[in-house]
């Protein structure tokens, strides 16, 4: 404190004196505001003492050893009778300035951070904002002044959110201490975002303090999530959920149905013969015609039922509670009939059709998988029965369809493998007594199943292009082998070889043959090709045309299994064909069924006067031999003769002349 007069010291007391380091007689008598004042301040001092200011001002004080301090300066005047003075008090407030400019540079981070953190951040007490940093306001479309002091509410789409949050926040806090929850928040515009909360109460003890936040926008990252789920769960060509979706789909409407112990159905569709039109009219009409049946398929069942996609053309339906079987040969049929309007595919007008497989959960099958399998079981019968129909499946397929799937895979094994042989069965002329030719009939010798009869995998083996490969191994090895017979002397043997219609029908078969002829170095007159009716009437034109091919060539034509197929036998004058082979089923009647002998008397005379020759094929026993030489026809094979047998035991016929001259005495 300092007693002054207009700025004259007249006393000071000793704090004052220790705060600027003079001793008292140092200071009374000098100018007060020269002595401690710095030059800066000085004006300050000089106006505040003019204008009677009562108010405490701050200014810089100097110390006796020059050294600067902020000081905080109060003057009042003292008037008495005597005299009047006034009296100033000086305080030291470094430590205070020292406080105040740490706290500010405290609140200059703060707000540093605030402005530059990558999220949104804000503290909400009392469900309103107390404040929100520049992103938290620009991230949702306000100004921070719009946001600070309104209700948080506004930044929901509605209560049912706003409370879910909440509640959910404040559970974790209870728990953990801090809660974080991912929700929808509302734009000022009124669009959304995605925004990932994270909070934490102001003071721990007292949650009415309310919370701090931050939140992140996350919107972003939903969509490439939503986008990673969609490319998992769907497929991209029709939009149509994948088999993995399906799946889930169906384990879930399975655990429905049996707590309401209803029935679900899951019908399975593989379009007819797509490959065609892949191959006619290209991969991407391929494609637009699998978008089509999407749309198709889905305009056919309820918006409850799942559609799906499973792979390539091979689509699936979910179809819940469907009540009776009934109801489901309806849906079937609804989509088999919706396949019979035309289909526009890039300016090709076309056609389509579906194999429907049916099952029923629970009862062919308590498991997705299971039921997915029995649905592809049920759906290859229909494929199997003609195409374009749809099938339920029942129990007894399941043993069916696994042998045709082990055949499958054993018959490819077996080529390669090498665990087919040729068995040769001979045909015999009664007006010779001679051996004429050497049926090579296929006989696979499986390790695990023993010998596996022709009438179980030739069949199999016809619906698929197996047969192709089995025709060809077939013909390599019949025209090898007689090559080793003619070699060895047999110089009047040749070789008949089954010929499927599948391989028949191939472009390149005329070529297939040259190639056989010119490998195993045979005269094409050795060889015989028995083919079926059925599959030289399938397109007449190409077959007579492949037929007059083989005839120039010299290689023999036989029409097997005669009289079974095409009741119609004007087509045969058509044909280049040099025998007909009649089939078995007649042969074995005899005796006893005077209709078919008549027939057999028939062929003979119609091949006769087309210079046909004529074969009976199941020849078992002597009447057998005698009635079909009464009725002319003089060549015959069957187990009266031999049975088909390998080569070594079929030599000591061979090596006979005429092996079978008593039979040409034979006669009723
Ligand atoms: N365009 C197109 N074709 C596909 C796609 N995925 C698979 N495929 C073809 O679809 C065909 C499916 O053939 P399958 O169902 O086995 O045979 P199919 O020709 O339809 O004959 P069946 O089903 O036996 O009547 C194959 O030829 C595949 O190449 C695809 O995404 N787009
Ligand atoms: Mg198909």
């Amino acid at each position: 404190i300092i007693i002054h007069n207009k700025g004259i010291v007249k006393d000071t007391n000793s704090s004052l004196a220790k705060m600027f380091g003079y001793t008292q007689q140092e200071m009374i008598g000098k100018n007060g505001v020269e002595l401690f004042i710095t030059n800066e301040s000085r004006s300050t001092v000089y106006e505040n003492i003019n204008k009677n200011v009562a108010k405490p001002y701050e200014v810089m004080a100097i110390k006796k050893c020059g050294t600067h301090f902020p000081a905080e300066v109060q003057s009042r005047d003292i008037i008495t009778e005597t005299d009047d003075f006034r009296v100033t008090a000086i305080r030291d407030i470094t430590e205070r300035k020292n406080a105040e400019s740490a706290l500010s540079e405290s609140e200059a981070k703060l707000a540093s951070v605030l402005r530059s953190a990558p999220v949104g951040i804000g503290q909400v007490a009392n469900r309103v904002f107390i404040f929100v940093n520049d992103l938290f306001a620009t991230m949702l479309g306000y100004t921070k002044d719009e946001l600070v002091g309104e209700k948080s509410r506004i930044v929901y789409h509605n209560d049912a959110e706003y409370e879910k949050v909440g509640k959910s926040k404040y559970q974790q806090i209870h728990k953990q201490g801090t809660g974080s929850v991912e929700t929808i928040m509302r734009k000022k515009d009124g669009t959304s975002i995605d925004v990932y909360l994270s909070s934490t109460p102001v003071n721990h003890e007292d949650l009415s303090q309310g919370v701090t936040f931050s939140a992140l926008d996350i919107t972003e990252r939903k969509h490439a999530e939503n986008l990673v789920h969609k490319m998992a769960y769907y497929d991209s060509l029709t939009g149509l959920p994948n088999r993995l979706l399906f799946l889930d789909r169906l384990e879930q409407s399975m655990k429905v149905s049996e707590r309401k112990e209803q029935q679900i159905a899951v019908l399975l569709i593989d379009l007819d013969r797509f490959k065609n039109i892949n191959d006619s009219l290209g991969h991407h009409v391929g494609d637009e015609l699998l978008i089509y049946v999407a749309r198709l398929i889905e305009s056919c069942v309820r918006d409850m039922d799942t559609v799906a996609r499973l792979s390539g053309d091979e689509f699936a339906i979910i179809v819940e509670d469907p009540e009776r079987c009934e109801k489901l040969a309806i849906v079937a049929q609804r989509i088999l009939d919706a396949f019979l309007a035309p289909i526009m595919l890039s300016e090709h007008q076309t056609y389509s059709s579906c194999s429907i497989g049916i099952t029923v959960y629970p009862q062919d099958a308590t498991e997705g998988a299971v039921l997915l399998k029995n649905a592809d079981i049920a759906m290859y019968e229909a494929k199997r029965k003609g195409r374009g129909r749809y099938h339920f499946y029942a129990k007894e397929m399941d043993g069916i369809a696994l042998r045709r799937h082990e055949l499958e895979n054993g018959i490819h094994c077996a080529l390669i493998n090498d665990e087919f042989f040729l068995c040769y069965q001979p045909q015999v002329s009664l007006e010779t007594g001679k051996i004429t030719c050497l049926e090579a009939l296929i006989r696979w010798q499986d390790p695990i199943n023993g010998l596996v009869s022709p009438g179980e995998f030739i069949p199999l083996a016809e619906e698929t292009a197996l047969i192709l490969m089995i025709d060809n191994w077939v013909l390599h090895r019949a025209c090898r082998q007689c090559r080793t017979w003619l070699d060895s002397g047999y110089s009047e043997i040749k070789v008949a070889i089954n010929i499927s219609g599948l391989q028949f029908k191939q472009p390149d078969f005329v070529d297939l043959i040259d190639k056989v002829l010119l490998e195993s170095g045979i005269p094409a007159d050795c060889l015989e090709l028995e083919l079926t009716e059925g599959h030289l009437m399938d397109n007449i034109e190409t077959t007579i045309n492949t037929l007059m091919k083989l005839k120039d060539r010299g290689v023999g034509l036989a029409i097997d299994d005669f009289g079974t197929g095409y009741s119609s036998l004007s087509y045969l004058k058509n044909f280049p064909i040099d025998r007909v082979k009649i089939d078995q089923s007649f042969v074995r009647s005899f005796p006893g069924d005077d209709s078919d002998i008549a027939i057999i008397g028939a062929i003979v005379a119609l091949a006769q006067s087309l210079d046909m020759k004529v074969i009976a094929e199941g020849v078992e026993t002597l009447e057998q031999l005698e009635i079909l030489k009464n009725k002319n026809c003089l060549e015959m094979q069957g187990y009266f003769f031999s049975r088909p047998c390998r080569f070594d035991d079929l030599k000591l016929l061979l090596d006979q002349p005429e092996p079978f001259h008593e039979y040409i005495e034979c006669s009723v």
